[in-house]
């Protein structure tokens, strides 16, 4: 009998730190308010959630790793917006947001979600934000949950590795 893993969606008694990215302030708050708006739905308690604001995409690795290893966290959501047509460095912020994401959670060991949008113009990213794409910052809140769920119910690592 094959053995399966599956993080559910149940929020209760979950700590969840959101990363937010203060440059395209208009997105980033609905991008916060989607993802507040699912930790709640999910049975989070306010005092459970932990919200760190940065200046932009690029220093959001940074506060998520120093949260992550606090061990005060199960998991971690980060948001914010990357637009194209308004940086002539959006291939570089945007990779090394993504790519700083990823290292914090594979270094720390806590599950790290990535809703920071990537688009050509504002007018996406709105859509994106709450508009016909939905909500990205609900959906990277969602992953999150999921993944705490799923990491304690995996078996634990070995401490030597
Ligand atoms: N930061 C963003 O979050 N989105 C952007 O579109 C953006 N643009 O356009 O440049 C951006 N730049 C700021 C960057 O993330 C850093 O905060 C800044 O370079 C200071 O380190």
């Amino acid at each position: 009998m094959s053995r399966a893993y599956e993080g559910s969606l149940e929020g209760r008694r979950l700590r969840i730190a959101i990363v937010v990215a203060r440059f395209n302030l208009k997105i980033s708050t609905l991008l916060l308010d989607g993802a507040l708006d699912c930790l709640m739905r999910h049975g989070i308690e306010e005092h459970d959630i932990t919200v760190a604001w940065v200046p932009g995409a690029f220093e959001i690795p940074m506060a998520a790793k120093r949260i992550a290893s606090s061990g005060e966290v199960d998991a971690l959501v980060c948001l914010g917006a990357v637009i194209r047509g308004e940086t002539a460095h959006f291939e570089l912020i945007a990779n090394e947001s993504a790519r700083g994401v990823a290292a914090a959670a594979l270094e720390t060991g806590v599950p790290i979600t990535f809703g920071v949008l990537t688009t050509e113009d504002s007018a996406q990213a709105s859509e994106r934000a709450g508009g016909k794409h939905g909500n990205k910052g609900f959906e990277a809140a969602q992953a999150a949950i999921e993944m705490a769920n799923l990491y304690a119910s995996l078996p634990k690592p070995q401490t030597n590795l």
